[in-house]
């Protein structure tokens, strides 16, 4: 048995356990369109905007960088339209989710069925919202969903984003557990540095918006899950641990 054995995965949300961010940035456009704004989203530009995490920090992002008008006005009119594009989004995020848009990546259902058997214990560090949390995990993998994943961190309880490493700082405190004694799965360099921030090996499944991102320190970078096992993961956090290179797949 080595000296640190692996006994918690601590999976990121968007990006990892399901490709949600063009379901995001349709949702994003349809409350742009409800507010009767003309702004839009398209892929090149929200891949962008990627670079920052939680969507109303994007916004605000956006606003700031797009139209000079946001300094004329009043803060408090700023945030509440914020505050209101954003509650329109997530109902329309959490409604595409409900009607199917978002499936769960390909392996990721059978690892973290595969990790929860074999013992390991499971949790969530997001910067998403929990309502999108929820629908997400509700659809994919039931009701009982809480059941498998024991901790949840996420923008309501971890409000400063990755790379910020709070929701992993809080994920471990709640945990009871060391870094060493536990593995982060991430998709973004953002995500990458908050895990490493807060001292996680951390494995890196990218996807179609952060494809050329830097995963520099990353545990390993893969296609996907497909076919990830937990042996797979029990010999990486060792090799780790052990202090052995780090090694890009
Ligand atoms: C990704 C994010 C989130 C989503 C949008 O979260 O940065 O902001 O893009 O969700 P992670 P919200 O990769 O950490 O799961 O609009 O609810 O923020
Ligand atoms: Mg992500």
């Amino acid at each position: 048995m080595p000296a640190n054995p692996l006994q918690a995965l601590i999976f990121d949300v968007d990006g990892t356990l399901a490709d949600t961010e063009e379901a995001h940035r349709t949702a994003f456009n349809h409350a742009f369109a409800e507010m009767g704004m003309e702004w839009r989203w398209d892929v090149p530009l929200y891949t962008a905007l990627l670079d920052v995490s939680g969507g109303k920090e994007r916004i605000r992002h956006y606003w700031n960088q797009a139209h000079a008008d946001i300094r004329a006005l009043d803060g408090q009119a700023v945030q509440d339209t914020i505050d209101r594009i954003h509650e329109l989004k997530t109902a329309a995020y959490e409604q595409a989710v409900q009607d199917g848009a978002v499936a769960l990546r390909p392996g990721v259902l059978k690892l973290i069925e595969a990790a929860h058997q074999d013992g390991l214990r499971l949790a969530i560090a997001t910067t998403t919202s929990p309502v999108n949390i929820a629908a997400l995990l509700r659809t994919s993998i039931g009701p009982d969903w809480r059941q498998v994943f024991g901790v949840v961190e996420d923008a309501s309880t971890a409000p400063l984003k990755k790379p910020h490493p709070q929701a992993y700082l809080q994920t471990l405190q709640r945990l009871q557990l060391p870094a060493r004694a536990c593995m982060a799965l991430e998709d973004s360099s953002n995500g990458l540095r908050a895990a490493r921030a807060a001292g996680l090996p951390t494995l890196i499944t990218p996807n179609e918006y952060t494809a050329l991102h830097d995963f520099a320190g990353a545990l390993r970078v893969l296609p996907s899950l497909r076919d990830v096992t937990v042996a797979h993961l029990r010999a990486w956090h060792a090799e780790t641990v052990a202090g052995q290179s780090l090694a890009r797949a």
